[in-house]
C-alpha cells in the first residue's frame, strides 16, 4: 500500500533556538521517519513575518506573534514523507501546551502558547504556500535513503 509523499514546513521558532533544544526538536521529525530536504537558518523579516502569519491577521495576538517572530532567528526546515504534514502535526502537539498530549513536542517541552516551540503547516495548501515563501526551489532537495524502504513503499 503506497501513500502520496508530501512536503511540509516546520519552523522552530525562537525559544527552541534560544534554549539550545532547536536540533533537538528536529531530531523528533527525523526519528519518526520523515526525511529532511530542506534546511537553514533564518532570521525572519517582518514581511517574511507577516506573509508568514497573514491568516492571523486581525486576532489580537498577532501583533506579538510577528514581534517574536522577528526577534531572533528560527531554524527552517522542510521535512517529506507519506502523510508528512500530519505526522509533523501530531509529533508537535496542539497549540496550547498544557492543552497538548504527553509524549508530543508541545508537552514535553513547552508549557505556555507565547512558547510553543515550533510551526508545522496546517494542510496541504498552508504547506505549499510555506515551503514555496521560505524555501527557493533549489534549496530543496530530492534524494532517497537507503532506510526509506523501511519505512514506507
Ligand atoms: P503554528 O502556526 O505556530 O504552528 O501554531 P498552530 O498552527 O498550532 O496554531 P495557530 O495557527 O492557531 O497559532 C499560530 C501561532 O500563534 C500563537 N498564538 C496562538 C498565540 O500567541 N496566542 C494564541 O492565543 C494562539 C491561538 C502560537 C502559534
Amino acid at each position: 500500500m503506497s501513500e502520496p509523499l508530501e512536503r511540509t514546513l516546520v519552523l522552530i521558532k525562537p525559544d527552541g533556538l534560544q534554549r539550545g533544544i532547536a536540533l533537538e526538536l528536529l531530531s523528533q521529525f527525523e526519528r519518526r521517519g520523515l526525511r529532511l530536504v530542506g534546511l537553514k537558518l533564518v532570521w525572519p523579516s517582518q514581511t517574511l513575518a507577516e506573509q508568514h502569519y497573514a491568516e492571523h491577521r486581525d486576532k489580537a495576538f498577532y501583533p506579538g506573534l510577528v514581534s517574536f517572530i522577528t526577534s531572533q532567528p528560527v531554524v527552517a526546515a522542510v521535512f517529506e514523507g507519506p502523510r508528512a504534514i500530519e505526522v509533523v502535526r501530531t509529533t508537535m502537539g496542539v497549540t496550547r501546551p498544557h492543552e497538548a498530549a504527553p509524549g508530543t513536542l508541545r508537552a514535553d517541552y513547552g508549557i505556555t502558547v507565547d512558547f510553543n516551540l515550533a510551526h508545522g503547516s496546517a494542510n496541504a495548501g498552508d504547506a505549499k504556500r510555506e515551503v514555496a515563501l521560505w524555501f527557493r526551489p533549489d534549496e530543496l532537495l530530492s534524494y532517497s535513503r537507503a532506510i526509506d524502504s523501511w519505512l514506507w513503499r
